[in-house]
């Protein structure tokens, strides 16, 4: 992660964002029992989604390419940022077309350019008129998020929602507010919390399928109890029955928010320039331009600082002050919970706390809507103590090097972290364990590690490792 701490001077930016459709993928399962041997063939579960991916100049996009989290939005102070939005519709034809919105959310902006559809207006993928323009001056340092704000109850939770970070206008060391704050860190990371209820996506996919058609029939299996035929008014998904089965940090499920990010490439992999066409099965069913396993692409967007990205497995080395902005958008507040170490708060809602009122925390709790700037000092815990005498367990437990064994997160010999105080792995997760799970199995979820060592972490792997040395007892 390359240390940034703004552009010195401020640009006019223009960035440009498609909205469509595309699929991701949610391990169908927790990680007991899964080795480096089984991983490959470990259940999915691919979710029908709605969101946005990078345009690059605003031509490039094409449908199905829906990322998530969106591609972050990372400017500077001062910055006069132009945000074009682009409809290019659903490659999934029993989907059903609907306009979108860019909601700049937590920013000081005219109506007109707030996103919500119903007092500015919404773009429709109607050819020649779906495009639109969002104008800000990027004025307060801070974690933001944005999200299209068209049927929000829907289109949140389908996947329309990204990052959103001004950083302060400094060109010498990194800070959150500008450095006046305790607010200085070495490292940062995004957390973006969400969940999902896998049936609205289901349903969302099936119901504008023709009569008669595939896409029908697999409908009304679902969700026609009675099996009338139609699906009465109470049969149809409402989202006030949302009852999450998957909950996810940054897009991914634990065990996957170990792995690393793809690299910065995003529309390349996804736009018309590979030839890749899009299959799409005669129940809508289509292989978009998401990774095959699970997970976000890097988040990049062109034209943004591009600073940091969706990676959550946090590499940091002994002494270094770890930022993590806790972003939830998700339905439910999050008690988000570390290990090992205590977060200090120096910021909420992209407005710094004074230092005399900042205070260390092992357990915050991050309400929907709101964003958290939480820091971290990693400190040298091989100072403050070491092992009991004689302890029966010196390793750090087979289950953790199961799990960073088969996701390839260790770099290098797993056996070399028993017995050792150089390198130390927590857990960090949301303390409501209903939310470590993915889809009933524990454990999963809204859930990342933490490895903290004396050493510079590995290079990311971006290919899962196999097999791995026998532990030492
Ligand atoms: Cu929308």
């Amino acid at each position: 992660m390359p240390l940034f701490s703004g552009q010195a001077s401020a640009q006019v930016r223009h960035l440009y964002l498609a909205a469509t459709d595309g699929y991701h993928h949610l391990p169908d399962h927790n990680v007991y029992g899964i080795t480096p041997a089984t991983l490959a063939t470990a259940p999915y579960r691919k979710v029908y989604m709605r969101g946005f991916c990078d345009d690059v100049d605003g031509t490039q996009a094409v449908p199905g390419c829906a990322n998530m989290p969106a591609p972050i939005i990372d400017v500077t102070q001062g910055d006069d940022v132009f945000v074009h939005l682009r409809n290019i519709g659903n490659a999934n034809p029993y989907a059903p077309a609907d306009p979108h919105t860019i909601h700049l959310h937590g920013m000081e902006l005219t109506t007109q350019n707030d996103g919500f559809n119903e007092t500015a207006f919404e773009v429709p993928d109607t050819p020649g008129q779906n495009t639109a323009v969002y104008y800000f001056k990027a004025q307060k340092p801070g974690t933001y998020m944005w999200h299209c704000h068209v049927e929000a109850s829907e289109h949140i939770t389908l996947g329309m929602y990204g990052a959103m970070v001004i950083r302060p206008r400094r060109a010498t060391f990194n800070s959150v507010y500008g450095g006046n704050y305790l607010d200085r860190f070495d490292k940062e990371y995004l957390m973006v919390l969400t969940d999902v209820d896998t049936r609205s996506r289901d349903f969302i996919q099936l119901a504008a399928a023709p009569a008669g058609s595939p896409a029908e029939a697999e409908l009304l299996r679902r969700f026609d109890k009675n099996s009338n035929g139609t699906l009465e008014p109470e049969e149809q998904y409402n989202f006030t029955d949302f009852k999450a089965n998957w909950w996810m940090v940054n897009g991914r499920a634990f065990p996957d928010t170990l792995l690393p990010v793809t690299p910065a490439a995003t529309t390349a992999a996804c736009n018309n320039g590979t030839g890749r066409s899009l299959v799409v099965s005669d129940t809508g069913d289509f292989e978009g331009c998401n990774p095959p396993a699970s997970g976000p692409l890097s988040g990049f967007l062109t034209g943004s600082n591009n600073a940091t990205s969706y990676a959550a497995l946090v590499d940091a080395n002994y002494n270094d002050n770890v930022l993590m902005r806790l972003i939830n958008i998700g339905y439910t507040e999050v008690p988000w919970h570390a290990h090992g170490w205590h977060f200090t708060r120096v910021g909420k809602d992209a407005n710094p706390i004074d230092p005399t009122n900042q205070k260390q925390e092992y357990t915050v709790h991050i309400g929907s809507g709101e964003t958290h700037d939480m820091i971290t000092r990693f400190k040298d815990l091989r100072t403050t103590g070491g092992y009991a005498s004689n302890s029966m367990i010196s390793n750090q437990g087979s289950g953790l090097n199961e799990i960073a064994g088969a996701w390839g997160v260790y770099g290098i010999d797993p056996a070399a972290h028993d017995n050792n105080l150089d390198v130390q792995w927590y857990p960090m997760h949301s303390h409501n364990d209903y939310f470590v799970t993915n889809n009933g199995a524990y454990p999963g979820g809204m859930a990342v590690l933490v490895r903290a060592t004396t050493a510079p972490p590995p290079a990311a792997s971006t290919t899962r490792q196999r097999g791995s040395a026998p532990r030492r007892r």
